[in-house]
Parts: structure tokens; C-alpha cells; sequence
């Protein structure tokens, strides 16, 4: 499968196929500047993301399971059909499945880009009896950009929620800051669903923090004195942002965390939650998210 893959889609030295942890089939983005990123086929999961210095951004649980049909915790889970409040697998069954490479090049510019798919399946069908697309596609320049396009292949609409769940790597949670949440109404998970609104111009975590900000703005910014970087977030067609980290307590009672991981990671969220989408019959639904790092 390797060989195939590095025969049909590589581009040396910038695109090729590993065996990555548990042996799950990594795909390896190098770009000229010296920026690179990874993901592995299951789940279409980027699992890392490093500047030109190769510094990793990305944060990834040295306890992640990599095995088919297990969340992999850490780099940017892809959350579809449902993020929460339904009857599907947590997140969603996108990211728990294999997706196949459909496209890889360098673009004259240098662009590192590819795109992988998938397509209703048996198993999807069981849980969600609709006929869909997805398309993921990553550019890798001196950003990190992914666009998510869903292709309603049915004869009717259907609706559906999704997020890029990204972990990010910090130095420190109590250094960490996101700014571009002022005055927005927030459910608050920790406290049960209650909507409250943000107050704070800089939210700061201190505690177990689970929060789905509505109609945020389609620009967030996540400061991290510790390491000295900043990370701007910038949306499209995703109203809503979520922060999370699950502090001490919570981190402790997930297998797949070491108790001190929460210092070193939140999750600052695009996501279309609180409203799902609506997608008619023969329809594509089409999401953006650009990563940009500067030095805070
Ligand atoms: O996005 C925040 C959240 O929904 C939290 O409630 C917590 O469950 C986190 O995602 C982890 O979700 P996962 O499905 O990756 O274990």
C-alpha cells in the first residue's frame, strides 16, 4: 500500500507516505520554506504541524491510540456529521474512518497540497443512512489551511454539524490567551448547557473549560507567552468557535491524556454547532480554516 501510494501520489522530497504510530499510514508535507505538517489516512487527521524552524505546533497525547476506528487525541480531528447531543460516536464517524488520497502536487508557488476523500460507506450508512462526499483538502505554505467540502448526494437535504477540533501546543496553559470572544453568548458545558456571555477581551483558562461560542468573529487569535508564539485562526462558513481544555481532574480520567497534559495543549475550535447545516439534495457545503503563526 506504501509503495503505492509513494508511486501514485508522492513528490519527492515534498510529498511521501510513512508508516506512522501503530503502523497507520502517515502522509508527510514538507514545504521549501522548511514548514511541514502530517496526517494520517484515518480520519484525514492532521497529527502535526511545524513552522520553518520546525517548531511543533501542534499538540499530540503521547498516550493517543493509533488504531482503526480510535479518535486519534491530538493534532486537528475532523468533526462530522455531529459534534454533540445525537445518537453517532462522539464527533462523528468522520474521523474514525480510512479516507483515500485523491490528489497531491507542489504547486509552482511552492504550495504543498492534497486532497483526500470519503464517500458513504456501509458503516457510515448504519449510523447516518444519507449518500454524501467529503473532500479535505490541506495546503501547507506558511500557513496551514484545510477546506472541507460535503457533496449531498442524496435525493433530499440532510444536515449535519462540523469543527476542526485543533489541539494546540503550549508551553503553558496559564500563559495562554484567545482574544476575539468579547461579548459573545457561550454555552458552557462544564455548567451543564447554560449560555452565558464572555466578558473577558482575553480569555484565560484557570479550570475545566468546555465552552461553544455562537456566531464568533471568523478571526481568533490564541497568544502563548510561554513559547512566545501567536496563532491567528481565521474562519469560513463556520459560525462558531469552541474552547476547550479539561484541566487537572478531568485530563487525569482520560486514558489517552497523561495527567499533565492539560498544561500543554487547549483545543480553540471552528466549528458550524449551534446551528447545523443545511444541505440540499446535489448541494456542496464548503469550510475553511487558516492557520498562521507569528512570534507573540
Ligand atoms: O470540543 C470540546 C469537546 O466536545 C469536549 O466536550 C471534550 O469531549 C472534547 O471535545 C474531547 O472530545 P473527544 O471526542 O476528542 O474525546
Amino acid at each position: 500500500m506504501l509503495e503505492t501510494l509513494n508511486r501514485d501520489f508522492g513528490v519527492d522530497p515534498a510529498i511521501c507516505f510513512v508508516n506512522g504510530n501503530g503502523n497507520q499510514i502517515k502522509m508527510v508535507l514538507a514545504h521549501r520554506s522548511g514548514a511541514s505538517a502530517e496526517l494520517y489516512l484515518q480520519g484525514a487527521h492532521v497529527s502535526s504541524w511545524k513552522t520553518a524552524q520546525q517548531e511543533e505546533l501542534l499538540f499530540m497525547s503521547s498516550k493517543s491510540a493509533f488504531a482503526p476506528g480510535k479518535a486519534i487525541r491530538g493534532g486537528i480531528p475532523l468533526i462530522f456529521p455531529q459534534f454533540g447531543g445525537g445518537d453517532l460516536p462522539a464527533h462523528g464517524f468522520a474521523r474514525n474512518e480510512m479516507w483515500s488520497v485523491k490528489k497531491a502536487a507542489v504547486a509552482s508557488n511552492g504550495d504543498v497540497t492534497t486532497i483526500l476523500g470519503l464517500a458513504a460507506n456501509d458503516a457510515t450508512k448504519k449510523v447516518w443512512p444519507h449518500h454524501f462526499e467529503l473532500e479535505l483538502t490541506v495546503c501547507l505554505n506558511d500557513k496551514l489551511t484545510l477546506t472541507l467540502s460535503c457533496r449531498n448526494l442524496d435525493q433530499h437535504e440532510f444536515d449535519f454539524q462540523t469543527a476542526f477540533h485543533t489541539y494546540f501546543q503550549l508551553g503553558n496553559i496559564t500563559q495562554a490567551r484567545v482574544t476575539g470572544l468579547n461579548g459573545l453568548t457561550f454555552i458552557d458545558k462544564v455548567k451543564g448547557g447554560v449560555k452565558e456571555t464572555e466578558k473577558r477581551s482575553e480569555v484565560g483558562i484557570d479550570q475545566e473549560t468546555d465552552r461553544v461560542y455562537l456566531n464568533a468573529p471568523n478571526e481568533l487569535t490564541l497568544t502563548d507567552n510561554s513559547s512566545r508564539r501567536a496563532i491567528t485562526l481565521t474562519k469560513k462558513e463556520m459560525r462558531d468557535a469552541v474552547v476547550w481544555n479539561p484541566w487537572a481532574e478531568r485530563c487525569k480520567n482520560m486514558s489517552d491524556l497523561a495527567p499533565g497534559d492539560y498544561e500543554h495543549f487547549i483545543c480553540v475550535e471552528s466549528g458550524a454547532i449551534g446551528e447545523k447545516i443545511k444541505l440540499a439534495a446535489g448541494k456542496t457545503y464548503l469550510c475553511t480554516q487558516v492557520l498562521t503563526c507569528t512570534k507573540a
